[in-house]
C-alpha cells in the first residue's frame, strides 16, 4: 500500500462515537501510538493511536462526525509507503499491475513533490489559498470568529471566518468548495486585504462545476505537481493572486452590544449571516437567543445550545416539570468575566447530574467506620505492593467491603424498571468509581468486584484512574455499574450529599478519614475514623433498609475479617 488507511479500532461496545477533536494538521509527523484524533460516546472520551508511523496525508473525518469500528479515519504516508511509490514511479509502466497503478496514482497525488505517473489520476487534487478580499479599508480587522475547522468541506460562498472592524463585522465567504486543510488565520488575529486565512484542497470535480458555474475556465489553483516544481512556495503570495470571487458579506455593529436580544426584533440582533441562517434552519427566533460573542454577538454555538436547552425543557416550562429558569444575568455589568467553553463530559455531567436530582427523591445517610485496622493491615502491604507494582488506598477496602454489604443487602442491587412498577434485581455486582479528570467527572466502572481481591480491585483502581485522567477510557469500561463509590478520601472534608448515579440507587460519599477520641465503655481512646456517607433512591430503598446497609458496611471496614466470611 503507498498510503495506508486507519479505521475506527474496537470500541469496546460502543455502536457509535462523535469525533470531537483532530488532534494534526496535514503533513504533520506521526509516530506509533501518538493520538491522531480523539473520539467520545455518551460516556468515555478515547484518543485514537496511530498505528503507523509517517505524516498525515489526511482526514478522511471531520470534527463532529459520528463513527463506527472499522470507518476510515485518516491517510497516513509511511516511510515504507514512500519508498514503495518511489520504487514504483521509477519502474516502466508495463510492468506495474493496475493495482499498482491505482495505489502509486493515489500516492502521487497525495505527495507534496509530485512524481511522473503514466496516466494520469481520474480525480485530482490541488490546494488553494483563501485571501481575505478587499475589505475597503487598509486598517487591519480583527478575526473575532473562525466558523470552519480543518476537516470541514466548505462550498463557496460558505463563512470561512468574521472579521471585526470598529464600525461593522463582516463574514468572509469561501471563494472556493475544497475541504479545510489548513487554517492559517486564528481568532484575535489582525488581518488585512490579501491575508492568508485557510488553504482549502479543491479536487478537479469542485473546480469543474465552479467552472461550469462561472462560465470561466481559468483556474487559481495550483496542482501539487506544478507546486513542486514552482520556485515560488505552492501557494501563491497575495500580492499575484487573483481578486477572490467572494466579497466579505459586511453588517453593521451596534455602538452597544447587550447580551440579552430580548424584545429586539430579529434583525436587530447583533448576528452574521451564517448565524442566521443557521438560526432561520432550525426555527429560532434570534432574538430569544442571549449573544456570548464580543459585544454579544450571537454565534453559531449560542444558536445550538438555545436549541438543546429548548429541546430539555420540553413545552410547557423550562424543565418541563413547572420549574422556572434562572434568569440570565450579564455578569460584565458587575466587572471583568470570561466565557469559557464546556467540554463535552462536563456538559454531559450538567445534564446528567441534573436529570438524576429532579427525578430521584434523595436522602443521604451518614455514618462513621473505624479503620484503624484496616489501616494497620493495608500499610503492612506496602512491601508487597511495591513488588507487584500495585498500590493499595482505603478505596480498594471500600469496593470490596461494598460488594459484600450488597451481596448481603440486594435491594441495593436493584432498578426501578422503566414502567414503575417492578424492581431490576442485578445478580453481578459492578461498582462505579468517580475519578476527577482533567476533562470532568468520569465514572469508569470495576467489574464483577464481588469475586475479587484486594489486590485485583487495587489493580482495576489504578488503571481505570490512570485510562480516565489519560482520556482512554473505552465505552464499555463505563457501562453496566450497579452502585457509584465518590471518594474525596484524598482531598479532604467531613461528608457530602453525594447525587444518585440512576438508575443504580445508591452512591457512597467517602470523606476523609481523622483521627479521633472514641469511647471505649471506660475510656476515650485514639481511632481512626472514616466518614462514609450513603445516597439512596427513596422509591426503592426505604430508611430502614440504609441504616442496615450501612451498619453492615462499617461492620465489614471496621474489623476486615468480615470481608473474608
Ligand atoms: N482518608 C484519608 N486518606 C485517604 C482516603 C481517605 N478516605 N482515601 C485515600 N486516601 C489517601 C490514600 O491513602 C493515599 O495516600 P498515600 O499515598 O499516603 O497512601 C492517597 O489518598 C491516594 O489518593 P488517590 O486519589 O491517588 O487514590 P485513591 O485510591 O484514594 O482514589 C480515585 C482514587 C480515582 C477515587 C481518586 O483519585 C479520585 O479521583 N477521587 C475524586 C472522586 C470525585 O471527584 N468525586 C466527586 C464526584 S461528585 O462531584
Amino acid at each position: 500500500m503507498a498510503v495506508e488507511i486507519v479505521t475506527v479500532p474496537d470500541l469496546g461496545g460502543a455502536e457509535s462515537v462523535d469525533v470531537i477533536e483532530l488532534s494534526l494538521a496535514q503533513g504533520d509527523k506521526v509516530a506509533i501510538e501518538d493520538s491522531l484524533l480523539v473520539l467520545e460516546s455518551d460516556k468515555a472520551t478515547m484518543d485514537v493511536p496511530s498505528p503507523h508511523e509517517g505524516a498525515l496525508v489526511k482526514y478522511l473525518v471531520a470534527d463532529g462526525d459520528t463513527v463506527k469500528v472499522g470507518d476510515a479515519i485518516a491517510e497516513i504516508e509511511t516511510a515504507e509507503s514512500a519508498v514503495a511509490v518511489d520504487a514504483e514511479a521509477a519502474a516502466p509502466a508495463s510492468e506495474k499491475s493496475p493495482e499498482v497503478e491505482k495505489e502509486v496514482e493515489a500516492a502521487v497525488a497525495t505527495k507534496t513533490v509530485a512524481e511522473p505517473v503514466a496516466e494520469p489520476a481520474p480525480e485530482s487534487s490541488s490546494e488553494q489559498l483563501i485571501l481575505v478580499p478587499d475589505i475597503g479599508s487598509d486598517n487591519p480587522v480583527d478575526v473575532i470568529e473562525l466558523s470552519v475547522a480543518v476537516g470541514d468541506r466548505v462550498e463557496e460562498g460558505d463563512t470561512l471566518l468574521v472579521l471585526e472592524s470598529d464600525k461593522a463585522t463582516m463574514d468572509v465567504p469561501s471563494s472556493h468548495s475544497g475541504i479545510v486543510i489548513k487554517i492559517i488565520a486564528a481568532e484575535g488575529d489582525k488581518l488585512n486585504t490579501g491575508s492568508e486565512v485557510l488553504v482549502l484542497e479543491v479536487s478537479s470535480s469542485d473546480i469543474k462545476s465552479a467552472d461550469a458555474k462561472s462560465g470561466d475556465s481559468e483556474s487559481t489553483s495550483i496542482e501539487s505537481a506544478e507546486a513542486a516544481q514552482a520556485p515560488e512556495p505552492a501557494i501563491p503570495a497575495p500580492a499575484s493572486a487573483p481578486a477572490p470571487k467572494a466579497a466579505p458579506v459586511v453588517q453593521s455593529q451596534p455602538a452597544t452590544a447587550p447580551a440579552d436580544n430580548k424584545g429586539k426584533a430579529s434583525s436587530d440582533v447583533y448576528a452574521g449571516p451564517a448565524v442566521r441562517l443557521l438560526a432561520r434552519e432550525l426555527g429560532v427566533s434570534l432574538e430569544k437567543v442571549s449573544g456570548s460573542g464580543p459585544r454579544g454577538r450571537v454565534q453559531k454555538d449560542d444558536v445550538n445550545d438555545y436549541v438543546k436547552s429548548a429541546l430539555k425543557a420540553g413545552p410547557a416550562s423550562a424543565t418541563g416539570t413547572g420549574i422556572p429558569l434562572v434568569p440570565a444575568v450579564d455578569f460584565r455589568q458587575f466587572g471583568e468575566i470570561e466565557t469559557i467553553v464546556m467540554s463535552k463530559i462536563q456538559k454531559l455531567t450538567a445534564a446528567n447530574m441534573q436529570r438524576n436530582w429532579l427525578n430521584v427523591p434523595h436522602v443521604t445517610h451518614f455514618d462513621e467506620a473505624d479503620i484503624t485496622d484496616l489501616e494497620a493491615f493495608r500499610k503492612s502491604l506496602k512491601d508487597e505492593g511495591e513488588k507487584r507494582g500495585i498500590k493499595v488506598t482505603p478505596v480498594a477496602f471500600l469496593i470490596k467491603g461494598l460488594a459484600a454489604t450488597m451481596q448481603a443487602h440486594p435491594e441495593f442491587n436493584r432498578s426501578l424498571a422503566a414502567d414503575g412498577e417492578h424492581f431490576i434485581q442485578k445478580r453481578y455486582c459492578n461498582i462505579g468509581m468517580a475519578v476527577d479528570t482533567p476533562r470532568g467527572l468520569m465514572v469508569p466502572v470495576i467489574k464483577d468486584a464481588n469475586e475479587k481481591g484486594i489486590w485485583d480491585i487495587s489493580a482495576d483502581i489504578m488503571a481505570l484512574a490512570s485510562s480516565a485522567r489519560d482520556g482512554k477510557l473505552k465505552p464499555g469500561d463505563m457501562q453496566g455499574g450497579c452502585f457509584t463509590v465518590s471518594s474525596l478520601g484524598a482531598i479532604g472534608g467531613m461528608g457530602f450529599t453525594p447525587i444518585v448515579n440512576s438508575p443504580e440507587v445508591g452512591i457512597l460519599g467517602v470523606s476523609k478519614s481523622q483521627m479521633k477520641p472514641v469511647w471505649n465503655g471506660t475510656e476515650f481512646v485514639p481511632r481512626l475514623m472514616l466518614p462514609l456517607c450513603l445516597s439512596y433512591d427513596h422509591r426503592v430503598i426505604n430508611g430502614g433498609d440504609a441504616g442496615r446497609f450501612m451498619t453492615h458496611l462499617v461492620k465489614s471496614l471496621s474489623d476486615i475479617r468480615h470481608l473474608s466470611l
